[in-house]
């Protein structure tokens, strides 16, 4: 009896088992269907905005260098590639309350998007504000803000403070023993010159000294005058200079000819790796050029439909950048688009 009872129970045992064993395959085509469907790739609902219905804002902030002009090209290419609706563009000739006046008409006109390249980082809220309210996305392009995250949609643009710091690196190379230097730095409050500032103090050898520091506005115009006022000033003093862009180097370097100085004879490290810093290292001018890219036109139209969509976004995208150096500079310069 006791045998047969074991046996009875065994038995129960592998029946219900077998029983779960064969339930569980039959479980799985329900879940099965879920895989699939989730591997979609993020194909543009039906009725998605595409680029042909995007009318943009592009208040650029003006004219000043070969960088600003290889960016409003880099724009208005991608707009008649994409064939986007309309692309509103204007030149704020480098103030603030120009391109304030362009967003509000676009406000006005009701725009999908705004690309604002600010001018300076300092003085946003304001119009910020008055975008989020009209349900505006703002789409802060190049240079960075100070306003609160929460009243741009994203910022597309180059680590400014990162640059700074690879340019402090070339510096630190150039000038092993230490020395003085001079800094011409970029337009007053904007997040370029700030961020370069910043990021190239970070990294300098304690052992080189900034003696000056002027701004030359970003052009080759300013650039110049600040370089020549330098030489008078600290004349047989100064071993290297920090140039915050490529238009600005080019008008020191007409400096320092008209000064008597040879290429080399002043370290220059310079930013943008624009064909003319690239010319300019080739002539041995510029010991070493930050790379800073200007073409964002593709990646700034391609959030701009997104967010008209209302869809997922990622709210800091970061330009990858390098240093470029007089040795491959020959080599490179037919090569390069701006
Ligand atoms: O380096 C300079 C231009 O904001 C990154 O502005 C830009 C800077 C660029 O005028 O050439």
């Amino acid at each position: 009896m006791r045998t047969s009872k074991v046996l009875f129970f065994v038995v129960m045992l592998v029946v219900i088992s077998m029983l779960a064993a064969c339930a569980a395959p039959a479980a799985a085509p329900t879940a099965a269907p879920a895989a699939p469907a989730a591997q979609q790739p993020a194909a543009p609902a039906a009725g998605a905005k595409t680029a042909k219905d995007l009318t943009l804002c592009f208040p650029q902030l003006g004219a000043e260098s070969d960088w600003r002009t290889a960016n409003t090209a880099s724009m208005k290419d991608t707009a008649a590639q994409l064939g986007i609706k309309q692309l509103v563009f204007s030149d704020a000739q480098q103030k603030q309350e120009n391109q304030i006046s362009a967003m509000r008409a676009c406000i006005q006109q009701g725009v999908d998007v705004i690309a604002l390249p600010p001018v300076v980082e300092t003085g946003w809220d304001a119009v910020l504000t008055e975008a989020k309210n009209a349900g505006i996305p703002v789409i802060i392009v190049d240079r960075s803000v100070s306003a609160d995250p929460s009243l741009y949609a994203a910022h597309i643009g180059s680590d400014m403070v990162v640059e700074g710091q690879r340019a402090a690196e070339q510096m630190n190379k150039l000038l092993p023993n230490g020395g003085s230097i001079v800094e011409l730095s970029g337009t007053t409050g904007s997040g370029a010159a700030n961020g370069r500032a910043k990021g190239f103090r970070d990294k300098l050898n304690p052992n080189i000294k900034i003696i000056d520091s002027q701004t030359g506005n970003f052009t080759r115009a300013e650039g110049k005058p600040v370089m020549e006022a330098f030489l008078k000033k600290y004349a047989g003093q100064v071993q290297g200079a920090f140039i915050h862009n490529d238009d600005m180097a080019i008008g020191a370097i007409e400096a320092m000819k008209a000064a008597g100085l040879k290429p080399g004879d002043m370290k220059v490290v310079s930013v943008d790796g624009t064909r003319g810093g690239f010319q300019a290292m080739v002539d041995g001018w510029i010991q070493s050029d930050v790379e800073c890219n200007p073409l964002l036109g593709p990646q700034v139209m391609d959030l701009a439909v997104k967010l008209m969509n209302k869809e997922a976004i990622t709210k800091e995208v970061l330009t990858n950048e390098s240093v470029f150096f007089p040795d491959k500079a020959a080599e490179l310069l037919p090569t390069r688009k701006y």
